[in-house]
Protein backbone atom coordinates (compact mmCIF):
# COMPACT_ATOMS: atom_id res chain seq x y z
CA UNK A 1 0.00 0.00 0.00
CA UNK A 2 1.38 2.95 -1.44
CA UNK A 3 0.13 6.42 0.17
CA UNK A 4 0.73 9.49 -2.12
CA UNK A 5 1.14 13.34 -1.71
CA UNK A 6 -1.78 15.24 -2.19
CA UNK A 7 -1.18 18.54 -4.34
CA UNK A 8 -4.02 20.24 -6.66
CA UNK A 9 -6.18 17.75 -5.99
CA UNK A 10 -4.22 14.99 -7.02
CA UNK A 11 -2.61 12.00 -5.63
CA UNK A 12 1.05 11.97 -6.91
CA UNK A 13 4.35 10.59 -6.28
CA UNK A 14 7.27 11.90 -4.18
CA UNK A 15 9.80 13.54 -7.23
CA UNK A 16 12.72 11.22 -5.73
CA UNK A 17 10.51 8.34 -6.04
CA UNK A 18 12.00 7.50 -2.15
CA UNK A 19 9.61 6.23 0.26
CA UNK A 20 9.49 5.66 3.85
CA UNK A 21 8.36 2.39 5.57
CA UNK A 22 5.08 2.64 7.73
CA UNK A 23 4.57 0.08 10.43
CA UNK A 24 1.23 -1.00 11.88
CA UNK A 25 2.05 -0.83 15.94
CA UNK A 26 -0.22 -3.39 16.74
CA UNK A 27 1.77 -6.15 15.42
CA UNK A 28 5.06 -4.15 14.80
CA UNK A 29 5.24 -5.07 11.47
CA UNK A 30 5.56 -2.74 7.97
CA UNK A 31 2.22 -2.79 5.81
CA UNK A 32 3.14 0.26 3.71
CA UNK A 33 4.95 3.37 2.27
CA UNK A 34 4.62 7.06 2.57
CA UNK A 35 6.44 9.41 0.61
CA UNK A 36 9.90 10.68 1.84
CA UNK A 37 8.88 14.33 0.39
CA UNK A 38 11.53 17.37 -0.16
CA UNK A 39 11.54 20.86 -0.98
CA UNK A 40 11.05 20.23 -4.13
CA UNK A 41 7.66 18.29 -3.37
CA UNK A 42 7.04 21.27 -0.85
CA UNK A 43 7.48 24.00 -3.34
CA UNK A 44 5.16 22.35 -5.79
CA UNK A 45 2.75 22.43 -3.17
CA UNK A 46 3.55 25.72 -2.49
CA UNK A 47 3.13 26.68 -5.99
CA UNK A 48 -0.53 24.28 -6.23
CA UNK A 49 -1.75 27.17 -3.27
CA UNK A 50 -0.74 30.41 -3.99
CA UNK A 51 -2.16 29.47 -7.36
CA UNK A 52 -5.94 28.91 -6.20
CA UNK A 53 -5.61 31.58 -3.07
CA UNK A 54 -7.25 34.23 -5.44
CA UNK A 55 -10.26 33.03 -5.62
CA UNK A 56 -10.37 30.74 -2.73
CA UNK A 57 -9.91 33.64 -0.19
CA UNK A 58 -12.97 35.30 -2.71
CA UNK A 59 -15.34 32.30 -2.13
CA UNK A 60 -18.31 33.56 -0.39
CA UNK A 61 -18.30 32.77 3.16
CA UNK A 62 -21.64 30.78 2.40
CA UNK A 63 -20.06 28.92 -0.70
CA UNK A 64 -17.02 28.29 2.21
CA UNK A 65 -18.83 26.76 4.70
CA UNK A 66 -21.27 24.25 2.93
CA UNK A 67 -17.60 22.96 1.63
CA UNK A 68 -16.54 22.35 4.70
CA UNK A 69 -19.95 20.90 5.82
CA UNK A 70 -19.98 18.75 2.99
CA UNK A 71 -16.16 17.21 4.30
CA UNK A 72 -18.05 17.05 7.98
CA UNK A 73 -20.55 14.51 6.30
CA UNK A 74 -18.27 12.84 4.18
CA UNK A 75 -15.94 12.18 6.77
CA UNK A 76 -19.00 9.97 9.48
CA UNK A 77 -20.09 8.52 5.95
CA UNK A 78 -16.70 7.26 5.66
CA UNK A 79 -16.38 6.30 9.29
CA UNK A 80 -15.51 2.36 9.60
CA UNK A 81 -13.08 3.28 6.87
CA UNK A 82 -11.66 6.40 8.90
CA UNK A 83 -11.41 4.83 11.80
CA UNK A 84 -10.01 1.05 11.03
CA UNK A 85 -7.33 3.22 9.32
CA UNK A 86 -6.45 5.07 12.42
CA UNK A 87 -6.68 1.82 14.94
CA UNK A 88 -3.94 -0.08 12.13
CA UNK A 89 -1.48 3.34 11.56
CA UNK A 90 -1.47 4.47 15.01
CA UNK A 91 -2.29 1.44 17.57
CA UNK A 92 -5.54 2.67 19.51
CA UNK A 93 -8.13 0.90 20.13
CA UNK A 94 -10.81 0.98 17.16
CA UNK A 95 -13.79 2.16 19.52
CA UNK A 96 -11.96 5.28 20.74
CA UNK A 97 -11.00 6.15 16.69
CA UNK A 98 -14.89 5.29 16.28
CA UNK A 99 -16.21 7.24 18.97
CA UNK A 100 -13.41 10.12 19.54
CA UNK A 101 -11.51 10.69 16.56
CA UNK A 102 -13.31 10.55 13.68
CA UNK A 103 -16.18 12.22 14.92
CA UNK A 104 -14.27 14.82 16.10
CA UNK A 105 -12.29 15.26 12.94
CA UNK A 106 -15.62 15.74 11.61
CA UNK A 107 -16.91 17.94 14.14
CA UNK A 108 -14.03 20.16 13.20
CA UNK A 109 -14.58 20.65 9.42
CA UNK A 110 -18.24 21.80 10.87
CA UNK A 111 -17.49 23.68 13.44
CA UNK A 112 -15.27 26.25 11.42
CA UNK A 113 -18.18 25.90 8.81
CA UNK A 114 -20.79 27.64 11.40
CA UNK A 115 -17.88 29.72 12.73
CA UNK A 116 -16.56 31.45 9.84
CA UNK A 117 -20.26 32.38 9.12
CA UNK A 118 -20.09 34.21 12.85
CA UNK A 119 -16.51 35.70 12.77
CA UNK A 120 -16.75 39.53 13.14
CA UNK A 121 -14.38 42.15 13.41
CA UNK A 122 -14.25 45.37 15.69
CA UNK A 123 -14.94 48.93 14.26
CA UNK A 124 -13.92 52.20 16.46
CA UNK A 125 -15.51 55.75 16.12
CA UNK A 126 -12.77 58.51 17.05
CA UNK A 127 -14.96 60.36 18.44
CA UNK A 128 -14.13 64.63 17.87
CA UNK A 129 -12.18 63.14 14.97
CA UNK A 130 -14.56 62.53 12.18
CA UNK A 131 -13.40 59.75 11.72
CA UNK A 132 -14.04 55.78 11.54
CA UNK A 133 -11.84 52.68 12.20
CA UNK A 134 -12.53 49.35 10.73
CA UNK A 135 -10.81 46.25 11.55
CA UNK A 136 -10.58 44.31 7.61
CA UNK A 137 -9.66 40.43 8.61
CA UNK A 138 -8.01 39.21 5.85
CA UNK A 139 -6.55 35.97 4.94
CA UNK A 140 -2.85 35.11 5.50
CA UNK A 141 -2.10 33.69 2.13
CA UNK A 142 -0.70 30.36 2.28
CA UNK A 143 0.21 28.82 5.78
CA UNK A 144 2.14 25.73 6.98
CA UNK A 145 0.30 23.35 9.37
CA UNK A 146 1.78 20.38 11.07
CA UNK A 147 0.52 17.62 12.58
CA UNK A 148 1.78 14.64 15.65
CA UNK A 149 0.79 11.27 15.46
CA UNK A 150 -0.99 10.56 18.60
CA UNK A 151 -4.19 11.95 17.64
CA UNK A 152 -3.92 11.74 14.15
CA UNK A 153 -6.63 12.73 12.09
CA UNK A 154 -8.48 15.02 14.72
CA UNK A 155 -5.28 17.05 15.20
CA UNK A 156 -4.68 17.43 11.73
CA UNK A 157 -8.35 19.06 10.93
CA UNK A 158 -7.61 20.85 14.19
CA UNK A 159 -5.56 23.16 12.14
CA UNK A 160 -6.65 23.13 8.57
CA UNK A 161 -10.48 23.17 9.07
CA UNK A 162 -9.99 26.88 10.57
CA UNK A 163 -6.86 27.87 7.45
CA UNK A 164 -9.57 26.90 4.62
CA UNK A 165 -12.44 28.34 6.21
CA UNK A 166 -10.52 31.86 6.93
CA UNK A 167 -9.70 31.93 3.20
CA UNK A 168 -6.22 31.09 3.52
CA UNK A 169 -5.12 27.89 1.04
CA UNK A 170 -2.42 25.37 3.19
CA UNK A 171 0.63 23.17 2.89
CA UNK A 172 -0.23 20.51 5.20
CA UNK A 173 1.79 17.53 6.84
CA UNK A 174 0.55 14.93 9.04
CA UNK A 175 3.27 12.95 10.95
CA UNK A 176 5.35 10.60 8.86
CA UNK A 177 4.31 7.81 11.56
CA UNK A 178 0.26 8.34 11.03
CA UNK A 179 0.33 9.15 7.72
CA UNK A 180 -2.70 6.97 6.49
CA UNK A 181 -6.20 9.35 7.27
CA UNK A 182 -4.58 12.43 6.32
CA UNK A 183 -4.24 10.43 3.17
CA UNK A 184 -7.47 9.54 3.13
CA UNK A 185 -9.08 12.60 3.42
CA UNK A 186 -7.51 13.77 0.19
CA UNK A 187 -10.83 11.75 -1.45
CA UNK A 188 -12.92 12.97 0.79
CA UNK A 189 -11.76 16.94 -0.49
CA UNK A 190 -12.23 15.73 -3.78
CA UNK A 191 -15.66 14.51 -3.32
CA UNK A 192 -16.75 17.32 -1.50
CA UNK A 193 -15.63 19.85 -4.59
CA UNK A 194 -12.65 21.70 -2.43
CA UNK A 195 -11.06 23.51 -5.54
CA UNK A 196 -8.07 22.24 -6.65
CA UNK A 197 -4.65 23.50 -4.62
CA UNK A 198 -6.52 24.89 -1.70
CA UNK A 199 -5.34 21.67 0.59
CA UNK A 200 -2.39 20.36 0.00
CA UNK A 201 -1.21 17.14 1.92
CA UNK A 202 2.19 15.85 2.07
CA UNK A 203 3.94 13.40 3.69
CA UNK A 204 7.44 13.25 4.88
CA UNK A 205 10.04 13.19 7.51
CA UNK A 206 9.95 16.22 9.90
CA UNK A 207 13.39 17.42 9.32
CA UNK A 208 12.82 17.18 5.48
CA UNK A 209 9.27 17.50 4.61
CA UNK A 210 8.50 19.30 7.81
CA UNK A 211 11.18 21.79 8.04
CA UNK A 212 10.91 22.47 4.14
CA UNK A 213 7.42 24.04 5.01
CA UNK A 214 8.96 25.93 8.10
CA UNK A 215 11.92 27.26 5.53
CA UNK A 216 9.69 28.43 2.74
CA UNK A 217 9.81 32.27 2.72
CA UNK A 218 6.55 32.56 1.15
CA UNK A 219 4.41 30.63 3.73
CA UNK A 220 3.89 32.78 6.19
CA UNK A 221 2.36 31.15 9.11
CA UNK A 222 2.78 27.95 11.19
CA UNK A 223 0.25 25.98 13.05
CA UNK A 224 2.50 23.21 14.94
CA UNK A 225 1.87 20.73 17.21
CA UNK A 226 4.15 17.88 18.38
CA UNK A 227 7.09 17.38 21.05
CA UNK A 228 8.97 21.34 22.74
CA UNK A 229 12.11 20.43 21.35
CA UNK A 230 10.57 20.42 17.55
CA UNK A 231 9.35 23.58 19.13
CA UNK A 232 12.24 25.30 19.77
CA UNK A 233 13.07 24.84 16.40
CA UNK A 234 10.76 25.76 14.43
CA UNK A 235 10.38 29.04 16.58
CA UNK A 236 13.93 29.73 15.67
CA UNK A 237 13.95 29.01 12.31
CA UNK A 238 10.55 31.31 11.61
CA UNK A 239 11.77 34.04 13.97
CA UNK A 240 14.25 35.95 11.66
CA UNK A 241 11.58 35.94 9.12
CA UNK A 242 8.84 37.03 11.74
CA UNK A 243 6.27 34.38 10.85
CA UNK A 244 3.42 34.04 12.58
CA UNK A 245 3.54 30.94 14.76
CA UNK A 246 1.06 28.79 16.79
CA UNK A 247 2.80 26.23 18.74
CA UNK A 248 1.17 23.53 20.97
CA UNK A 249 3.50 21.05 22.76
CA UNK A 250 3.95 18.84 25.33
CA UNK A 251 3.02 19.18 28.87
CA UNK A 252 3.55 17.16 32.26
CA UNK A 253 -0.09 17.73 33.69
CA UNK A 254 -1.05 17.76 37.23
CA UNK A 255 -4.35 16.26 38.61
CA UNK A 256 -5.05 17.61 41.85
CA UNK A 257 -6.86 15.31 44.10
CA UNK A 258 -8.97 17.02 47.52
CA UNK A 259 -10.61 14.64 49.85
CA UNK A 260 -14.05 16.34 49.64
CA UNK A 261 -14.29 15.49 45.74
CA UNK A 262 -16.61 13.30 44.72
CA UNK A 263 -14.92 10.26 45.32
CA UNK A 264 -16.34 7.60 42.62
CA UNK A 265 -16.18 10.04 39.78
CA UNK A 266 -13.04 11.11 40.66
CA UNK A 267 -11.89 7.80 40.36
CA UNK A 268 -13.03 7.03 37.63
CA UNK A 269 -12.01 9.67 35.49
CA UNK A 270 -8.50 10.03 37.04
CA UNK A 271 -8.20 6.14 35.20
CA UNK A 272 -9.19 7.72 31.90
CA UNK A 273 -7.30 10.94 32.15
CA UNK A 274 -4.48 8.82 33.18
CA UNK A 275 -4.50 6.20 30.33
CA UNK A 276 -6.69 7.47 27.92
CA UNK A 277 -5.21 6.71 24.06
CA UNK A 278 -2.39 4.92 25.72
CA UNK A 279 -1.54 7.81 27.69
CA UNK A 280 -0.20 9.62 24.46
CA UNK A 281 -2.24 12.92 24.80
CA UNK A 282 -0.55 15.67 25.63
CA UNK A 283 -3.81 16.68 28.24
CA UNK A 284 -3.36 13.43 30.11
CA UNK A 285 -3.01 14.46 33.60
CA UNK A 286 0.38 12.32 34.43
CA UNK A 287 1.02 13.92 37.67
CA UNK A 288 -1.74 12.90 40.38
CA UNK A 289 -1.14 14.56 43.64
CA UNK A 290 -3.54 13.58 46.47
CA UNK A 291 -4.40 14.99 49.43
CA UNK A 292 -2.83 13.11 52.54
CA UNK A 293 -6.17 12.25 54.31
CA UNK A 294 -7.36 10.07 51.25
CA UNK A 295 -4.05 8.55 49.81
CA UNK A 296 -3.69 5.03 51.29
CA UNK A 297 -7.29 4.57 50.36
CA UNK A 298 -6.99 6.24 46.81
CA UNK A 299 -3.78 4.01 45.86
CA UNK A 300 -5.38 1.04 46.98
CA UNK A 301 -8.25 2.05 44.43
CA UNK A 302 -6.67 3.00 41.76
CA UNK A 303 -4.59 0.27 41.67
CA UNK A 304 -8.19 -1.91 41.72
CA UNK A 305 -9.19 0.10 39.08
CA UNK A 306 -6.47 0.01 37.03
CA UNK A 307 -5.57 -3.16 37.45
CA UNK A 308 -9.05 -4.03 34.86
CA UNK A 309 -7.85 -2.32 32.24
CA UNK A 310 -7.57 -4.71 29.02
CA UNK A 311 -3.84 -4.40 27.09
CA UNK A 312 -4.83 -5.91 23.45
CA UNK A 313 -5.20 -6.17 19.88
CA UNK A 314 -6.68 -2.13 18.77
CA UNK A 315 -9.21 -4.32 16.86
CA UNK A 316 -11.26 -5.96 20.25
CA UNK A 317 -13.88 -4.10 21.35
CA UNK A 318 -13.06 -4.68 24.90
CA UNK A 319 -9.32 -3.31 24.54
CA UNK A 320 -8.80 -0.31 27.05
CA UNK A 321 -5.27 -0.32 26.11
CA UNK A 322 -3.86 -0.56 22.83
CA UNK A 323 -0.51 -0.57 20.79
CA UNK A 324 1.99 2.78 21.87
CA UNK A 325 2.81 4.35 18.41
CA UNK A 326 6.30 2.85 17.33
CA UNK A 327 8.85 0.66 18.93
CA UNK A 328 11.31 4.01 19.52
CA UNK A 329 8.04 5.69 21.01
CA UNK A 330 7.84 2.36 23.19
CA UNK A 331 11.74 2.18 24.49
CA UNK A 332 11.60 6.10 25.49
CA UNK A 333 8.37 5.29 27.62
CA UNK A 334 10.35 2.08 28.79
CA UNK A 335 13.00 3.56 29.73
CA UNK A 336 11.40 5.98 32.73
CA UNK A 337 9.93 2.51 33.95
CA UNK A 338 13.20 0.66 34.01
CA UNK A 339 15.26 3.56 35.45
CA UNK A 340 12.34 4.66 38.37
CA UNK A 341 13.84 3.47 41.12
CA UNK A 342 17.18 5.47 40.01
CA UNK A 343 14.96 8.34 39.61
CA UNK A 344 13.57 8.35 42.85
CA UNK A 345 10.28 6.57 42.52
CA UNK A 346 8.56 3.18 42.93
CA UNK A 347 6.53 1.21 40.37
CA UNK A 348 3.49 -0.37 42.61
CA UNK A 349 1.69 -1.24 39.55
CA UNK A 350 2.17 -2.50 36.12
CA UNK A 351 5.91 -1.57 34.20
CA UNK A 352 6.07 -4.61 31.82
CA UNK A 353 5.58 -4.96 28.47
CA UNK A 354 2.70 -7.35 26.97
CA UNK A 355 2.66 -10.43 24.39
CA UNK A 356 -0.78 -9.97 23.09
CA UNK A 357 -2.08 -12.99 21.48
CA UNK A 358 -0.94 -13.39 18.18
CA UNK A 359 0.42 -9.90 18.19
CA UNK A 360 3.59 -10.87 19.82
CA UNK A 361 5.84 -8.50 18.56
CA UNK A 362 3.06 -5.19 18.66
CA UNK A 363 4.21 -2.66 20.99
CA UNK A 364 2.39 -2.93 24.54
CA UNK A 365 2.85 -1.95 27.72
CA UNK A 366 1.08 -2.53 30.86
CA UNK A 367 -0.79 0.77 32.39
CA UNK A 368 1.81 1.94 35.04
CA UNK A 369 1.57 3.51 38.40
CA UNK A 370 5.07 5.03 39.74
CA UNK A 371 4.93 6.33 43.51
CA UNK A 372 7.08 9.69 44.18
CA UNK A 373 8.14 11.63 46.74
CA UNK A 374 9.66 14.53 45.79
CA UNK A 375 8.38 16.61 42.84
CA UNK A 376 11.89 17.34 41.47
CA UNK A 377 12.35 14.25 39.95
CA UNK A 378 12.87 13.40 36.53
CA UNK A 379 9.66 11.10 36.78
CA UNK A 380 7.53 14.01 37.25
CA UNK A 381 9.64 16.53 35.55
CA UNK A 382 9.84 15.23 32.16
CA UNK A 383 7.04 14.26 29.70
CA UNK A 384 6.82 10.70 28.90
CA UNK A 385 4.22 10.65 27.19
CA UNK A 386 3.12 6.72 27.40
CA UNK A 387 0.56 4.70 29.90
CA UNK A 388 2.91 5.75 33.08
CA UNK A 389 1.75 7.99 35.72
CA UNK A 390 3.52 8.91 38.98
CA UNK A 391 0.74 9.58 42.48
CA UNK A 392 2.07 11.52 45.78
CA UNK A 393 0.31 12.70 48.74
CA UNK A 394 0.15 16.00 49.48
CA UNK A 395 -1.04 17.98 53.14
CA UNK A 396 -1.44 21.80 52.09
CA UNK A 397 -2.79 23.59 49.61
CA UNK A 398 -0.23 26.12 49.17
CA UNK A 399 2.50 23.14 48.88
CA UNK A 400 0.56 21.29 46.06
CA UNK A 401 0.17 24.37 43.92
CA UNK A 402 3.86 25.14 44.30
CA UNK A 403 4.47 21.37 43.24
CA UNK A 404 1.83 21.29 40.14
CA UNK A 405 3.13 24.49 39.30
CA UNK A 406 7.36 23.73 39.56
CA UNK A 407 7.34 22.59 36.40
CA UNK A 408 8.41 23.35 32.75
CA UNK A 409 5.08 23.13 31.31
CA UNK A 410 1.91 24.55 32.17
CA UNK A 411 -0.48 23.08 29.25
CA UNK A 412 -3.52 21.37 31.23
CA UNK A 413 -4.60 20.81 35.55
CA UNK A 414 -7.11 18.96 36.97
CA UNK A 415 -8.58 19.89 40.27
CA UNK A 416 -11.11 17.70 42.06
CA UNK A 417 -12.37 19.44 44.62
CA UNK A 418 -16.40 20.97 45.74
CA UNK A 419 -14.81 23.79 47.61
CA UNK A 420 -16.15 26.67 44.94
CA UNK A 421 -13.36 29.22 46.89
CA UNK A 422 -10.83 26.90 46.74
CA UNK A 423 -11.42 26.25 42.99
CA UNK A 424 -11.56 29.41 42.20
CA UNK A 425 -8.33 30.18 44.28
CA UNK A 426 -6.57 27.12 43.01
CA UNK A 427 -7.71 27.45 39.44
CA UNK A 428 -6.59 31.45 38.78
CA UNK A 429 -3.02 30.38 40.35
CA UNK A 430 -1.97 27.45 38.30
CA UNK A 431 0.13 28.08 35.33
CA UNK A 432 -2.06 26.24 32.63
CA UNK A 433 -3.88 27.23 29.43
CA UNK A 434 -7.04 25.29 30.67
CA UNK A 435 -8.06 23.75 34.10
CA UNK A 436 -10.64 20.70 34.37
CA UNK A 437 -12.62 21.04 37.83
CA UNK A 438 -14.06 17.64 38.42
CA UNK A 439 -13.85 16.64 35.11
CA UNK A 440 -11.53 16.11 32.19
CA UNK A 441 -10.98 16.49 28.66
CA UNK A 442 -14.46 18.01 28.50
CA UNK A 443 -14.20 20.26 25.29
CA UNK A 444 -16.34 23.03 23.93
CA UNK A 445 -14.50 23.89 20.53
CA UNK A 446 -15.10 27.43 21.06
CA UNK A 447 -12.99 27.91 24.01
CA UNK A 448 -9.38 28.76 23.55
CA UNK A 449 -7.13 25.91 23.55
CA UNK A 450 -3.01 25.83 24.11
CA UNK A 451 -0.51 26.28 26.93
CA UNK A 452 1.89 28.56 28.91
CA UNK A 453 5.49 27.75 29.23
CA UNK A 454 7.14 25.19 27.29
CA UNK A 455 3.78 24.25 26.69
CA UNK A 456 3.85 26.48 23.76
CA UNK A 457 2.41 30.07 22.42
CA UNK A 458 -0.93 31.11 20.71
CA UNK A 459 -3.97 29.41 21.08
CA UNK A 460 -6.34 27.36 19.14
CA UNK A 461 -10.52 26.94 19.11
CA UNK A 462 -12.89 29.10 18.17
CA UNK A 463 -12.52 32.76 16.85
CA UNK A 464 -8.57 32.32 18.12
CA UNK A 465 -7.90 30.09 15.25
CA UNK A 466 -9.43 32.16 12.99
CA UNK A 467 -7.51 35.04 14.96
CA UNK A 468 -4.59 33.28 14.10
CA UNK A 469 -4.98 32.23 10.27
CA UNK A 470 -6.21 35.69 9.31
CA UNK A 471 -4.03 38.91 8.89
CA UNK A 472 -5.85 42.51 10.88
CA UNK A 473 -5.35 45.70 9.07
CA UNK A 474 -7.05 48.66 10.46
CA UNK A 475 -8.90 50.79 7.84
CA UNK A 476 -9.13 54.85 9.41
CA UNK A 477 -11.69 56.61 7.20
CA UNK A 478 -11.83 60.58 7.76
CA UNK A 479 -15.34 62.14 6.84
CA UNK A 480 -16.27 65.61 7.08
O1 LIG B 1 7.31 14.66 17.83
P1 LIG B 1 7.72 15.72 16.73
P2 LIG B 1 7.95 13.24 18.11
C1 LIG B 1 5.88 14.91 22.53
C2 LIG B 1 6.01 13.60 23.25
C3 LIG B 1 6.89 12.81 22.36
C4 LIG B 1 7.83 13.89 21.88
C5 LIG B 1 8.52 13.60 20.60
O2 LIG B 1 6.66 13.80 24.48
O3 LIG B 1 7.57 11.80 23.03
O4 LIG B 1 7.00 15.01 21.70
O5 LIG B 1 7.62 13.11 19.64
C6 LIG B 1 7.20 17.23 12.56
N1 LIG B 1 10.41 21.00 11.13
N2 LIG B 1 4.68 15.01 21.72
O6 LIG B 1 9.42 13.27 17.95
O7 LIG B 1 9.01 15.34 16.08
C7 LIG B 1 7.02 15.73 12.53
O8 LIG B 1 7.29 15.21 11.26
C8 LIG B 1 9.09 20.86 10.91
C9 LIG B 1 3.63 15.83 22.24
O9 LIG B 1 7.22 12.24 17.35
O10 LIG B 1 7.61 17.03 17.37
C10 LIG B 1 5.56 15.62 12.94
O11 LIG B 1 4.73 15.87 11.82
N3 LIG B 1 8.38 19.81 11.36
C11 LIG B 1 2.66 16.18 21.18
C12 LIG B 1 5.42 16.74 13.97
O12 LIG B 1 6.51 17.61 13.73
C13 LIG B 1 9.01 18.86 12.08
C14 LIG B 1 2.27 15.10 20.25
C15 LIG B 1 5.46 16.30 15.42
O13 LIG B 1 6.59 15.49 15.63
C16 LIG B 1 10.39 18.97 12.34
C17 LIG B 1 3.44 14.37 19.79
C18 LIG B 1 11.09 20.09 11.84
N4 LIG B 1 12.39 20.27 12.03
C19 LIG B 1 4.56 14.32 20.56
N5 LIG B 1 10.75 17.90 13.09
C20 LIG B 1 1.47 16.98 21.64
N6 LIG B 1 1.70 18.27 21.93
O14 LIG B 1 0.34 16.51 21.66
C21 LIG B 1 9.64 17.15 13.27
N7 LIG B 1 8.58 17.72 12.64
Amino acid sequence: MKIKNYINGEYVNPISNNWIENYNPSIGEVYGQLPDSNSQDVEIAYKAAETAFQSWSETTLDERSQILSKIAKLIIEKLPELAMAEAKDNGKPIHVAKSIDIPRASANFQFFANAITQFASEAHESVGQNAINFTLRQPIGVVGCISPWNLPLYLFTWKIAPAIAAGNCVVAKPSEITPMTAYLLGEILTEAGLPKGVLNIIHGLGTTTGQAIVEHPNIKAISFTGGTKTGVHIAKVAAPMFKKLSLELGGKNPAIIFSDCDYNEMLQTTVRSSFANQGQICLCGSRIFVEASIYQKFKTDFIAAVCKLKVGSPFNNNTDIGALVSKTHLNKVKSYVDNAEQYGGKVVFGGNLVAVESSENGYYLEPTIIEVNDNSCILNQEEIFGPVVTIMPFNEESEVLAMANDVSYGLSATLWTNDLKRTMRVSKQLDAGIVWVNTWLLRDLRTPFGGMKNSGVGREGGLEALRFFTEPKNICIKYN
